[in-house]
């Protein structure tokens, strides 16, 4: 019995013991249980091999990878995107949880140790996690080294929300479990952020985090020419400010670690935000999940749980800065070229495209005006004429004049000639190499070229002084800055650069076919900024810091609200300056391509952009510059540039039609700048966008996650152009809802409307039901509006018996330094209710003839038999048979005659049937 009894037992724990000698036998490290599209990438960095891969204590399996290439992975020189070969073991463990504790109920901190070396040289041994809950929207997650200092970013200084005490209504909620730190939304207890941190790898120049996606709907990260929708299909999105026609694949431009996800079928919104600015790969796998690898400094998350994707925005600008408050003549059209080449075509460009009636605010000039291409100075030879043009002709017509400020200085010129080196070379500010000696490369200038350091205290004071000298002799009114990634002819300086672990990380962010190196076509990482700064820390901030520089010179110069539009950009930069999307090809699909950017722009907080109209390289032809033209009549910042070596684009160059369109286009534009205006107003005030994606409006509507060929102005005004060639026809998809164009209504399920198209009038734009909208009466500039009346569109939703409305108006000199914070401006709110519209000021500061003269009201669906006007009976309306209302009235919008010149306006009109 006894002995019967034992031996079962005995056969129970032998088939145990083999079971588990099998398990351990077979699968170790449970490498078999992770699906392919969860793997996470163990060897990265080429070489890539079975031997690195098991030495680091990870799993191989090249078998079936749609990445496997016939055993060639080995001598592979470009890093590995897609199934990786070598992935981390569930039962991996490279950082041990230590300790976790609670310092108060806001801040708790995490301590990991490592226990097995990652592959990277200079493994960090111990990482503490703090996560501070900063406010009921945003959390902070940063790791860092617990024994050493790292970089940190030291621009922006980020506007932190002070720690509030824990409330009910947190959004979020944080847990450790087993070695998963999980941020989850407490409202659905989805998992925002989900990582594994025994797979964390925390070296001094490689940092390497993955995180679990809540959805497939992710969107940002910049700057690439990709899909607003990000795909999360193996993509590789690197963050390394290049001079880089936009083309796909490549990193472009700016740098902008920012992305905003959507929850599958809750639709709520949240955002993360990595303040690191070094180079950096970021990468998307089907999980769907997010990988972070970057070279240096620290990981530091915010991340903001909306819930609605506006409010993710305007949390991101708020902790990064608020975007600048445009001067109002920026918003009006602006025509460049490169390779005017002498005034005098310049000056033919102006006065035909003056002749022809199109508007137009800013005239710029390139680097051909520029004396030997060096900064801060003309040819006075071929641009004679230009300071006396700019004072007599543009200044006195009420239009404004930029040139080009290239942040390369020449350093080649004969000694004590040219004072923008002279004076750089006395205040000490340009870029250093390793040998402490100024750094030379080349750009433009004729030998060699140096670069301000924007991170010297004293930086800001050299470009202010330079630019106040150039001001007496051409008076410019902006700033267009460009090169600033910062490009340069060769791969650091003409002999290279020294060859250290800073210029060769083990891994590289950002390789491909023709950019090897970090260094390809900048300065070298080994060049030293203030402090000793490295520029492999800084070089993703430089077009960034220049931006704010400029920002003070112009001020410092003009005594007026900036406007600067920069090539490279960073988180914070709509703070100080703009953008454009540099050198985009003259082609239909490049066209197409600056929407998205648009959008993503409007996300990173630099909602002020817009494209070449008509594109950048190469020569354009007539239907697709006037496709352009209606198009680009709707980005924010619109101007018409292009390369040297290609034709005339300006409107007249190309001939009749072209101006037909680009005037219908542009003089619609005018209309509707007080519009444009009090968005840009919004975004100032509480961040977000101007140029908006279809779906933050309409969020139920699943069709619109992935269309980017339409776009909002705000929340009222959509538009939808023609893209492709050889179009008699727009097929436009309208949310569900009331809409109207050109007198037109539409009701809509969310469907697609085939509208016929005629290439000068503006039917691709569309008024949402609910709307009221101020406009004005165009001029050919900006300045000559500030005198002239305004009108309201009204747009009430017939179906609605409440038939409500909303709307406001900002106004304020146009060019004045923050009048905001001043209280020199006016705000107006408009609404309707119960058939009556009011009128009403929310705030008077900024004097004004200005009146509203014409109201017109779409959507009433008979005639009024009275309407009311403060309580009197009023004649001046007309109603006609497209179901519009037209109340012809002069309501004055400031207090002028009046004692109490803050005193309210207030306008009522009431409409009523009997
Ligand atoms: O190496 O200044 O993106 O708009 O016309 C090219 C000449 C330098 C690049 C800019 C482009 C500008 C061009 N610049």
């Amino acid at each position: 019995m006894a002995s019967r009894r034992l031996f079962s037992l005995l056969l129970l724990i032998v088939s145990l013991w083999t079971t588990s000698v099998q398990s351990l036998d077979s699968d170790p490290m449970k490498c078999n249980s992770i699906r392919n599209e969860d793997r996470i990438d163990c060897n990265p960095d080429p070489p890539i091999s079975k031997e690195i891969c098991e030495q680091r204590g990870c799993c191989w399996n090249a078998g079936n990878n749609t990445d496997d290439d016939g055993g060639n992975l080995i001598s592979r020189a470009l890093p590995h995107l897609g199934v990786p070969s070598c992935y981390y073991g569930e039962n991996y463990i490279g950082y041990k949880i230590e300790k976790i504790y609670i310092k108060d109920e806001d801040l708790s901190m995490t301590k990991l140790k490592r226990v097995r070396p990652s592959g990277f040289p200079k493994d960090i041994e111990n990482v503490n996690i703090e996560i501070h809950q900063l406010n009921d929207q945003v959390l902070r997650l940063k790791f860092i080294d617990a024994n050493q200092k790292r970089y940190e970013v030291p621009t922006p200084k980020l506007n932190i929300p002070s720690v509030s005490k824990s409330s009910n209504s947190r959004l979020y909620s944080t847990e450790i479990s087993g070695s998963h730190l999980i941020v989850r939304r407490r409202e659905t207890n989805q998992s925002i952020f989900d990582i594994n941190l025994a797979q964390m790898v925390y070296s001094d120049q490689l940092i390497h985090l993955t995180s679990k996606l809540p959805s497939k709907y992710i969107y940002g990260i910049g700057e690439h020419r990709e899909p607003f929708r990000k795909t999360t299909d193996w993509k590789r999105y690197t963050q390394w400010t290049r001079d880089q026609v936009p083309i796909s694949d490549h990193a472009l431009y700016g740098s902008h670690p920012f992305y905003m996800m959507v929850e599958n079928k809750t639709k709520l919104a949240s955002g993360v935000f990595l303040f690191n600015s070094n180079a950096m790969d970021i990468l998307t796998q089907p999980s769907p999940a997010i990988t972070f690898r970057t070279v240096g400094g620290i990981l530091d998350f915010f991340i903001f749980f909306g819930p609605k994707p506006e409010q993710v925005v305007q949390q991101y600008h708020n902790l990064i800065g608020l975007p600048a408050m445009p001067p109002f003549w920026s918003l009006g059209y602006q025509q460049c070229r490169y390779g005017y080449n002498n005034f005098t075509n310049l000056n033919q460009t102006y006065w035909r495209t003056r002749q022809a009636g199109i508007p137009m605010d800013v005239q710029w000039t390139d680097i051909d005006m520029f004396d030997s291409y060096n900064d801060f100075t003309y040819n006075h030879k071929q641009f004679k004429e230009l300071p006396d043009f700019i004072r007599n002709v543009l200044h006195k017509n009420g239009q404004k004049f930029i040139p080009m400020f290239d942040c390369g200085i020449s350093s080649g010129e004969t000694a004590h000639s040219y004072r923008p080196y002279d004076y750089g070379v006395e205040l000490d500010i340009f870029v250093k190499n390793s040998s402490k000696q100024i750094f030379n490369g080349k750009v433009w200038n004729g030998k060699s070229t140096v670069w301000p350091d924007f991170s010297h205290p004293n930086a800001t004071k050299y470009w202010s002084k330079m630019f106040e000298e150039y001001h007496k002799i051409i008076e410019f009114d902006g700033a267009w800055i460009d090169m600033n990634e910062p490009s340069n002819f060769y791969d650091g300086q003409i002999d290279g650069c020294p060859k250290t672990e800073i210029e060769n990380p083990q891994y590289v962010p950002g390789m491909t076919d023709d950019s090897l190196t970090l260094r390809h076509k900048t300065l070298c990482m080994t060049a030293r900024h203030y402090n000793d700064q490295l520029h492999y820390n800084l070089h993703n901030l430089y077009g960034f810091q220049e931006a704010i520089a400029t920002n003070e010179a112009l001020k410092t110069t003009l005594n007026k609200r900036p406007f600067i539009i920069s090539r490279s950009s960073a988180p914070g930069h709509g703070h100080w300056a703009s953008h454009w999307d540099g050198d985009v090809i003259s082609d239909w699909s490049s066209m197409r391509w600056t929407i998205p950017s648009i959008l993503n722009f409007n996300l990173f907080g630099v909602p002020m952009i817009g494209a070449d109209i008509c594109g950048f390289i190469g020569d354009t032809t007539v239907e697709l510059c006037r496709r352009w033209y209606q198009l680009g009549a709707f980005y924010s910042f619109v101007r018409n540039h292009n390369v040297d070596n290609a034709i005339d684009q300006d409107p007249v160059a190309l001939g009749e039609t072209v101006v037909r369109t680009a005037r219908s286009a542009l003089i619609y534009r005018y209309v509707f700048l007080p519009y444009l205006y009090t968005l840009f107003y919004n975004v100032h005030q509480n961040g977000g966008t101007v140029l908006r994606p279809m779906f933050f409006e309409f969020p139920d509507d699943d069709h619109l996650y992935d269309i980017e060929t339409q776009f909002m102005w705000g929340d009222s005004m959509l538009i939808a152009p023609i893209l492709y060639p050889n179009q008699t026809e727009n097929k436009v998809y309208l949310p569900k809802g009331t809409w109207h164009n050109m007198g037109q209504t539409f009701e809509s399920q969310g469907q697609y409307f085939t509208i016929k198209d005629s290439l000068d009038d503006i039917n691709y734009v569309f008024f949402r039901s609910g709307s009221i909208i101020p406009m004005q009466e165009p001029q050919n500039n900006t300045e000559m509006m500030k005198s002239k009346d305004f009108g309201l569109v009204v747009i009430l939703d017939p179906k609605n018996p409440e038939h409500n409305a909303k709307g406001s108006l900002y106004l304020d000199s146009g060019d004045s330094l923050d009048p905001v914070k001043k209280g020199e401006y006016n705000f107006y709110n408009f609404e309707v209710k119960n058939n009556t519209l009011t009128i009403e000021s929310q705030h008077l500061g900024y004097q004004t003839n200005q009146s509203i003269i014409v109201l017109e009201i779409f959507g009433i669906d008979r005639k009024p038999t009275s309407i009311i006007f403060d309580g009197k009976p009023y004649y001046q309306f007309i109603y006609t048979t497209n179901n519009m209302l037209i109340i012809q009235t002069k309501l004055s919008i400031y207090n002028n005659d009046n004692d109490d010149k803050s005193k309210k306006i207030h306008y009522q009109f009431e409409w009523k049937f009997n």
